[in-house]
C-alpha cells in the first residue's frame, strides 16, 4: 500500500465490493458466488478485486474480515486493492464495535487494535479505473475539484473523523454522503453532502464516466444516481 499513490490506477475487469462491516459470512458468500482471489480455483490471473472500505464495526467478525483481506493483499498485491472507509479510523472504530471485539477476542487486544489502525492509515483513499471511473468510499463532498488533489493526499494520515468542523480532503472523501432528492441524509458533524449536480460537474471536469461509491445503504444492494 505504501508504494501506490493515494489514488490507485486500476484496469478492468474488476470485482468491486462495498461495505463489509464485520460480516465475514457475507464475504464468504460473495466469494462462493462470484469467485475469490485464489491462484488455483479463482480468477485472479485476469481479474482484479477492489474493496471500497468499511471493513470493521457493526458486524461481529471484523477481525476475520480484516485478516483475510490483508492476507489476500499480501498474496496478490497488484490484484487486490483495499481502499479506506470512514470506519478505518480509531476515533470511529473505538465506538462502533471493532475495539470491543479486539479486547474481547485477543490476548493483547489493545495492541492488535492499535496495530491494525496503523495499517488503516496507510490505505489509499481512491482508485481510478481505466481513467474513467473514480471509486471512493464516501464521495466528493463540496470542495474536491480534481483528481490531483486525491493523488496528493498524504499517508499515513490520522484523519480524526470525530472532530467537528476541521474536515480536510481525506475526511471529506471518506465520509461524504450524496443527497438524493427526497431522501434526507442522517446528519452528523462529519457528513459532507454532495448532490447530483456536483457529480455531473466533477465528472465533466475530470473526464470521468462514473463515480462509484459505497457508504450509504440502498434497498437493492446497488443503485444508480445522477445519471442522465
Ligand atoms: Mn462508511
Amino acid at each position: 500500500m505504501w508504494t501506490t499513490s493515494s489514488l490507485v490506477p486500476l484496469k478492468a475487469p474488476l470485482k468491486i465490493f462495498g461495505d463489509l462491516h464485520g460480516q465475514f459470512g457475507d464475504l464468504q458468500r460473495f466469494f462462493a458466488a462470484f469467485g475469490s482471489p485464489n491462484a488455483y480455483t479463482g480468477d485472479v490471473d485476469y481479474c482484479s478485486y477492489l474493496f471500497l472500505g468499511d471493513y470493521v464495526d457493526r458486524g461481529k467478525h471484523s477481525l476475520e474480515v480484516v485478516a483475510l483481506l490483508l492476507a489476500l493483499k499480501i498474496c496478490h498485491p497488484s490484484r487486490v486493492t483495499l481502499l479506506r472507509g470512514n470506519h478505518e479510523d480509531p476515533q470511529v472504530n473505538a465506538h462502533y464495535g471493532f475495539r470491543q471485539e479486539c479486547m474481547r477476542r485477543c490476548r493483547d487486544g489493545a495492541h492488535v487494535w492499535t496495530a491494525i489502525n496503523q495499517v488503516f492509515e496507510m490505505m489509499p483513499v481512491a482508485a481510478l479505473i481505466d481513467d474513467v471511473v473514480l471509486a471512493v468510499h464516501g464521495g466528493i463532498g463540496e470542495s474536491l475539484q480534481n483528481l490531483d488533489q486525491l493523488r496528493e493526499l498524504p499517508r499515513p494520515v490520522s484523519v480524526n473523523l470525530s472532530q467537528r468542523n476541521v474536515l480536510n480532503e481525506t475526511q471529506t472523501v471518506l465520509s461524504a454522503a450524496i443527497r438524493i432528492r427526497g431522501v434526507p441524509i442522517r446528519s452528523s458533524p462529519n457528513t459532507v453532502a454532495f448532490a447530483p449536480d456536483r457529480v455531473r460537474a466533477f465528472c465533466a471536469a475530470n473526464g470521468l464516466k462514473l463515480i462509484l461509491r459505497a457508504h450509504q445503504c440502498v434497498q437493492d444492494g446497488f443503485e444508480w444516481c445522477a445519471c442522465d
